[in-house]
C-alpha cells in the first residue's frame, strides 16, 4: 500500500531543509534519493515509510561515526532523506533532517536526555481514575510536552471503572490553562470521537504515561484493528511489566498517524539550559588545572577531580561532562 508524503507528516518545513541537501549533490545521485519516515526501531535497523510503502533502513557509514562524536541518531517519527541503492540493495539512510518537534526527558540525573519521539503534533498522556491517577506527575508530563513544542492533551481512560470522572477530568484541567482533558474509555468505544477530532491529514500523534494505563487499547481502538498488543494488568506483579516494548507509528486509517510508546514510570523535563549551568562548575574549577588542555581524566593536578573527591562537583556531572565530550564511554543508563 502506498501513501503520499503529505499522509505521512510531510509539511513544507521538511521540504525546505531537505532541498539544499538534495541539491549539492549529481542529478543521477538526486534521482536515486527519496524521503522517509522513521516508524520503528530495532536497533540499528530503520522501518521507515516512503512514498512507496514500509521498508527497512540502515544508516550509511557518514551518518554513524563523526570526528565529533556519535552523530544524532534517528528515532520515531524522524523524517530522512535515503538512497536506493540499485538493484534491490535497500535504502541507506544519508541525512536526518531537522526536527520539528522533540519529546524528549532528563536521564542520568537531568545531565542527559533521551528523546522520546520527534516531529510530533499532539501528544495524550494517558491516565486513569484509580491507582496511575497522580497530579504532580501529570504536571511534569504536562510540562515536557509543552516542552517538546507539541500540544498536550489528557485523556483519562477506563472510565467505566468509576461511577462519575467529573473530579479527575476537574482536577487534571487545574494544571494549566486550556489544556484539553477527555474522559474515555477505549474498551467500550467511548469518548474516542474527541481523540479522532485530532487527527486530521498528516497529523501525529504519540501516546505516553504508565504502563497499563491502556495506551494500546486505545491505538488498536483508533486503529480499528487489533495490531498493538495489550496486556491484562495482574496486580501482584504490576510492578515493572510492560506490554508494549518497542515504538510503533501507525498510520490511522482516517488520516493521522498514532505513535504508540512502552510506559514510563515517571517523566523529568529535559531542559536544555541546565545542561550548561551543569558544566560551568566543571569549567570555573578547570582554571587550576595544572594543564590548560586538562580532559580530567588522568592528568596529574587536576583541578576538577580534585573538586569531585572534596564533593563540591558531583561523578554524575564529570562523567556527563566527559560523555558530553566524548572522553569516555557512556555509563549504562537505566531505561523504563
Ligand atoms: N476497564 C477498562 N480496561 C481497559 C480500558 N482500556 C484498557 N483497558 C485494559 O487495561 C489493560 C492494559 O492495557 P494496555 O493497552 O496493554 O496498556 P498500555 O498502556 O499499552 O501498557 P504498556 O504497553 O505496558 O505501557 C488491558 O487489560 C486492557 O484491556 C478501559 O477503557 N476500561
Ligand atoms: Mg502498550
Ligand atoms: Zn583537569
Amino acid at each position: 500500500m502506498s501513501r503520499s508524503l503529505a499522509d505521512l507528516g510531510w509539511i513544507d518545513f521538511f521540504a525546505d531543509h531537505a532541498r539544499p541537501f538534495i541539491a549539492a549533490v549529481s542529478e543521477d545521485a538526486q534521482a536515486e534519493l527519496e524521503m522517509a519516515r522513521v516508524v520503528g526501531v530495532e536497533r540499528a535497523a530503520f522501518q521507515v515509510w516512503t512514498a512507496q510503502g514500509s521498508e527497512e533502513a540502515l544508516l550509511a557509514g557518514t551518518l554513524r561515526q563523526s570526528a565529533s562524536g556519535p552523530p544524532p541518531q534517528p528515532v520515531i517519527g524522524d523524517w530522512l532523506v535515503v538512497h536506493r541503492l540499485p538493484d534491490g540493495q535497500g535504502l541507506r539512510i544519508v541525512h536526518l533532517l531537522p526536527r520539528r518537534t522533540t519529546l524528549a526527558r532528563a536521564v542520568n540525573s537531568g545531565l542527559s536526555e533521551q528523546i522520546i519521539a520527534a516531529n510530533v503534533d499532539v501528544v495524550f498522556i494517558v491516565t486513569t481514575p484509580g491507582e496511575d491517577f497522580d497530579l504532580p506527575r501529570l504536571g511534569r508530563y504536562v510540562a515536557a510536552v509543552e516542552m517538546s513544542g507539541a500540544r498536550p492533551v489528557v485523556l483519562l481512560n477506563k472510565t467505566d471503572l468509576v461511577d462519575d470522572s467529573t473530579w479527575f477530568v476537574e482536577q487534571i484541567g487545574t494544571l494549566a490553562p486550556d489544556l484539553p482533558v477527555h474522559g474515555v474509555a477505549a474498551t467500550e468505544d467511548h469518548g474516542l470521537d474527541a481523540v479522532r477530532s485530532y487527527f486530521q491529514r498528516g497529523v501525529t500523534g504519540a501516546l505516553i504515561g504508565s504502563s497499563g494505563v491502556g495506551k494500546s487499547t486505545l491505538t488498536n481502538a483508533l486503529l480499528g484493528q487489533e495490531v498493538a498488543s495489550t496486556g491484562t494488568v495482574r496486580h501482584s506483579d504490576q510492578q515493572g511489566r510492560h506490554t508494549t516494548t518497542g515504538r510503533t507509528l501507525y498510520p490511522l486509517p482516517a488520516g493521522g498517524l498514532l505513535i504508540d510508546n512502552p510506559g514510563l514510570r515517571d517523566i523529568a523535563v529535559w531542559e536544555a539550559t541546565r545542561r550548561p549551568a551543569a558544566f560551568e562548575v566543571v569549567e570555573e574549577a578547570a582554571v587550576d588545572c595544572r594543564f590548560r588542555k586538562c580532559t580530567h581524566t588522568t592528568e596529574p593536578g587536576c583541578a576538577v577531580r580534585r573538586a569531585v573527591q572534596q564533593g563540591t562537583i558531583t561523578a554524575d556531572t564529570l562523567a556527563a561532562y566527559h560523555h558530553a565530550h566524548g572522553l569516555s564511554a557512556p555509563r549504562p543508563k537505566r531505561r523504563e
